[in-house]
């Protein structure tokens, strides 16, 4: 029997691996976009066919997690399966500014799509996942952290996530619905967003390499994450919502790398060696060979409350889900670098084309 997913965060990154994964197992994936000025699909494109087509088995529907019965309808009209909440304000630095809208959409947004499959009586069909997140350790209490470890947020992003995952907990406790938690650790591909850390080295790596950016300007140097590929945990969501019994579940790498490193791994496959001088503020990168300064800090990349350091024990997926990473560190910062420089080598046959 084919089986219906319906996706919140649908154009973002994890929304994109995860369509791709669904629909090569057989699916008919439902996708909820926001309505845009500017295309906002360009991440799954390549996957849509138009639904006039009869073989189409992707759908999109406008919608927004801040919008209640705009997601009761949506649910309505698709019942689905398996419902995967991966709409967010997703950028932690971006919910200090918008720290309201950042709780209606995170928070409140997911109490709604649980309110909707209460309302709907859908409790026993439709299998729900909830994008949780690392960031709910935030202040290190203890590492590596799993499942059990108390959570600490240090964002209005982290503490509206806070309130998404316990009521999940509570929508599976109070109404037997199968309501999971997938605690992700960072997770990044050549399709993530261009102001996270990681594609924002790698795509100023590529454009400093072709001579279309002088430096890269950073701020906290010494934060540490543990970066998998989101190929990879797609597919981990994907298995959560396969288990007979609904549960939580840490997904990470067990390994974990300074912004420092993945700097220095990203010029390296430029064959550039950056040399570090100064403290701090002060802290500079420099080619060395050519002396030139190509890496900054600047503290408006500073956060009021810091994450300094991320670290998963993974053993539970593992155990349970027979989940484990297949890409590691180096190999990530491969495939990113990869995909930016052929984009940058796009951009420049088109400039010496126009000129
Ligand atoms: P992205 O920022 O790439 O994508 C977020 C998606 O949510 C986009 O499709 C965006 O739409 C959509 N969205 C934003 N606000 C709303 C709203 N109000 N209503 C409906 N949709 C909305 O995030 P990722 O793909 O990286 O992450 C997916 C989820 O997993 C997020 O919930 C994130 O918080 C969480 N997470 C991510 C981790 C990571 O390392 N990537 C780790 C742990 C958790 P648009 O394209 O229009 O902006
Ligand atoms: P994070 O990712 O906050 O972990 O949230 P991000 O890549 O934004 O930051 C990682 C670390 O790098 C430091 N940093 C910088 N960050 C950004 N964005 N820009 C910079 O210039 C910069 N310089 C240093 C940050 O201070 C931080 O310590 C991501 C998001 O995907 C969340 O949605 C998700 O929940 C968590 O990962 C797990």
């Amino acid at each position: 029997m084919t089986k219906t997913a319906l996706i919140t965060g649908v154009t973002g990154q994890d929304g994109a691996y995860l369509t791709e994964l669904l629909l090569g197992k057989g699916y008919t994936v439902h996708g909820v976009k926001r309505r845009s000025s500017s295309f906002n699909t360009s991440r799954i494109d390549h996957l849509y066919v138009d639904p006039h087509d009869p073989d189409a088995k992707l759908f999109l529907h406008y919608g927004d997690l801040t919008d209640s019965t705009n997601m009761i309808r949506i649910v309505k009209e698709t019942q689905p399966d398996e419902i995967y909440n991966l709409g967010a304000q997703s950028h932690v630095q971006v919910s200090f500014d918008t720290p309201e809208y950042t709780a209606q959409s995170d928070a409140i947004g997911t109490l709604r799509l649980l309110e909707a499959i209460r309302i709907l009586d859908l409790a026993d069909k439709t299998r729900f996942y909830q994008a949780s997140t690392s960031e709910l350790y935030g202040k290190v209490v203890e590492t590596p952290q799993s499942e059990t470890t108390p959570f600490y947020p240090r964002s209005p992003y982290a503490a509206a996530k806070i309130y998404a995952y316990w009521v999940t907990v509570n929508y599976r406790e109070a109404y037997g619905m199968h309501a999971s938690n997938g605690i992700l650790f960072n997770h990044e591909s050549p399709l993530r967003g261009e102001t996270f850390v990681t594609r924002k080295i790698t795509r100023a790596v590529a454009a400093i390499h072709n001579n279309l950016q002088d430096t890269l300007y950073l701020g906290n140097l010494d934060a540490m994450r543990d970066w998998g590929h989101a190929r990879d945990y797609v597919e981990g969501m994907w298995r959560i919502l396969q288990q007979d019994e609904s549960d939580d579940y840490v997904l990470g790498t067990g390994e974990m790398h300074s912004v420092r490193e993945f700097v220095e791994l990203a010029f390296s496959m430029v064959d550039i060696k950056i040399d570090w001088s100064g403290e701090g503020v002060d802290e500079i990168g420099k080619c060395s060979k050519t002396g030139r300064t190509l890496v900054k800090v600047d503290p408006r990349y500073f956060r009021p409350t810091e994450v300094e350091l991320l670290l998963s024990d993974p053993s539970k997926a593992k155990e349970k889900l027979g989940w484990t990473f297949t890409t590691p560190f180096a190999g990530l910062v491969a495939d990113m670098m990869e995909s930016d420089l052929k984009l940058v080598a796009r951009e420049v046959d088109r400039k010496n084309r126009h000129d």
